[in-house]
């Protein structure tokens, strides 16, 4: 509506596809011609509901489609492969105006949450997609072509630990926030409904 070059991103999963919301949304975005980028992450199961099981169509590109929007699959394991689809979709999506729907085919190596005995997949499925790693992969193409050391790698890898430690040891120490404030962001002033 302002007339921006700017683009809205669209993060979520396959399962959440399914819902109706997703439908709706498609189906005014690629109506009302407005820059969005779909970008669903395809990771075969919904929780602990592989697609095959709640889908009768599998293919999510074939039901973006439906809609008259542009459609891009890409190896959502390969990072080089990402990052040239992303732009390649973001510059479409400012070029035309218009919504295009991204699937990064990917995998869950861990459980869906700490409640989830994972047992609704073949401990081999897991084992085949974690020699895909995009870290572990990505890696080893950088240091194929001679861009980056193992020392180069330990330095990044301690790095990126000691960010997340530091996160984890912030959100632990932090205070739970009082019961005032629960409605401070919530618009209808209190007493008023
Ligand atoms: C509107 C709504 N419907 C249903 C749920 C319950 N729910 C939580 S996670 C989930 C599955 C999500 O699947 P997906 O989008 O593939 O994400 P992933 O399992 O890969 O994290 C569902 C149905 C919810 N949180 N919100």
């Amino acid at each position: 509506m302002r007339q921006r070059q700017a683009l809205t991103a669209c993060f979520f999963g396959e399962g959440a596809m399914a819902e109706g919301a997703f439908h709706e949304a498609a189906n005014l975005a690629a109506l009302w011609q407005l820059p969005v980028l779909y970008c669903c992450e395809n990771n075969l199961y919904a929780m602990g509901t592989a697609l095959a099981r709640s889908e009768s169509q599998t293919d999510l590109c074939v039901k973006a489609a439906s809609y008259d929007m542009a459609t891009v699959r890409v190896d959502g394991m390969d990072v080089v492969a990402v990052h040239e689809a992303v732009q390649g979709a973001a510059q479409q999506v400012r070029a035309t105006g218009r919504p295009v729907f991204l699937e990064l085919q990917t995998y869950r190596f861990r459980a869906h949450s700490m409640f989830d005995p994972d047992l609704y997949r073949d401990k081999a499925e897991v084992e085949a997609w974690k020699t895909r790693g995009p870290i572990h992969t990505f890696t080893a193409r950088l240091k194929a072509q001679g861009s980056l050391t193992e020392e180069e790698f330990l330095a990044l890898d301690a790095a990126a630990q000691a960010e997340v430690d530091a996160a984890v040891a912030f959100a632990e120490a932090g205070n739970w926030e009082p019961v005032a404030d629960l409605l401070r962001d919530v618009y209808t002033p209190q007493g008023s409904a």
